[in-house]
């Protein structure tokens, strides 16, 4: 098992998509992460081992390549595509499970900021405990938020960024989300972001993984 989680790691590391997929051609003909995803979910390895074990410690090892220079973004922008389709291939096994809808939850990557695995990750999870998501994409805007609150009273909303230039933008998120849904919470995430931010930013919780925000969401619905 281990080895398979070492290849998903791998395929993500490399950017190998798909056994179609010619690059990296050093790994022409060879199954990529969709195939291996596949393979080790139908030998039974649990979802969240493969993304824990496999394709997170890949995409952490791009982060430490593209921050050293040594990958530029095209062979991130393969390695996030390949990450994104194993990730399609354990949707079901996050979503299955209580579907009862405990709320709405609206969710965002922050103004200027175009990273969005992290913030599909929560979103999953969210769909996956039972609770109504929108998804509001990449670069959104405080206007997009508060507008959306408008036609849908009594939602919570989640703000992720990845850039230490764009978490500075869920302030004004914050302070107008506020004037509209006062009693909306809303939770932050997202690599730059940490506890003492959300205290200078006036938000309702910050954790650094979707089980956090779910667990505080679902503590909330059920009182
Ligand atoms: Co970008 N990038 N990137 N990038 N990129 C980082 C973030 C960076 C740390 C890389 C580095 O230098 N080591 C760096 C930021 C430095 C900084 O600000 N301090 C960086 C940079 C600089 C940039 C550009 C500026 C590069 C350039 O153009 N010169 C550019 C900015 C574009 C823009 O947004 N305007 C850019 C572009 C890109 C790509 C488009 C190529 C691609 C994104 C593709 C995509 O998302 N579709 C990309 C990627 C893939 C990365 C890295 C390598 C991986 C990010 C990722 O997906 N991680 C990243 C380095 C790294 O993080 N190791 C990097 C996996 C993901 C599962 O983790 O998103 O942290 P994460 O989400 C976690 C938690 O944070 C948490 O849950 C998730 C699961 O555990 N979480 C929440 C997230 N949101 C949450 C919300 C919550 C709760 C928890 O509640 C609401």
């Amino acid at each position: 098992m281990d080895e398979l989680l070492n290849q998903i790691a791998y395929c993500v590391e490399f950017g190998k998509i798909n056994l179609q997929s010619p690059y990296p051609p050093d790994m022409k003909g060879q199954p990529g992460a969709d195939e291996l995803t596949k393979e080790a979910l139908d030998k039974g390895v649990d979802a969240d081992m493969i993304l824990q074990k496999g394709l997170v410690v890949g995409m952490e090892k791009v982060g430490i390549k593209f921050r050293e220079n040594k990958i530029f973004v095209p062979q991130v922008l393969m390695s996030a595509k390949a990450m994104n389709t194993a990730i399609n291939h354990l949707k079901p096994y996050f979503l299955e499970g209580n579907i009862k809808r405990k709320g709405t939850f609206v969710i965002g990557t922050v103004a200027g900021d175009l990273h969005d695995i992290g913030k599909n990750l929560v979103a999953m999870m969210f769909e996956g405990n039972g609770w109504e998501v929108i998804d509001l994409g990449t670069d959104v805007s405080s206007n997009k938020f508060v507008e959306e609150l408008k036609n849908r009273p009594g939602s919570h909303v989640g703000l992720s960024a990845l850039l230490t230039t764009t978490m500075v933008n869920m302030e004004q998120i914050v302070q107008e989300v506020r004037k509209t849904a006062p009693n909306s919470k809303i939770l932050i995430g997202g690599a730059p972001v940490n506890e003492e931010f959300k205290t200078k930013i006036g938000a309702d919780f910050y954790s650094p993984d979707p089980q956090g925000a779910v667990e505080y969401l679902n503590s909330i619905a059920s009182n």
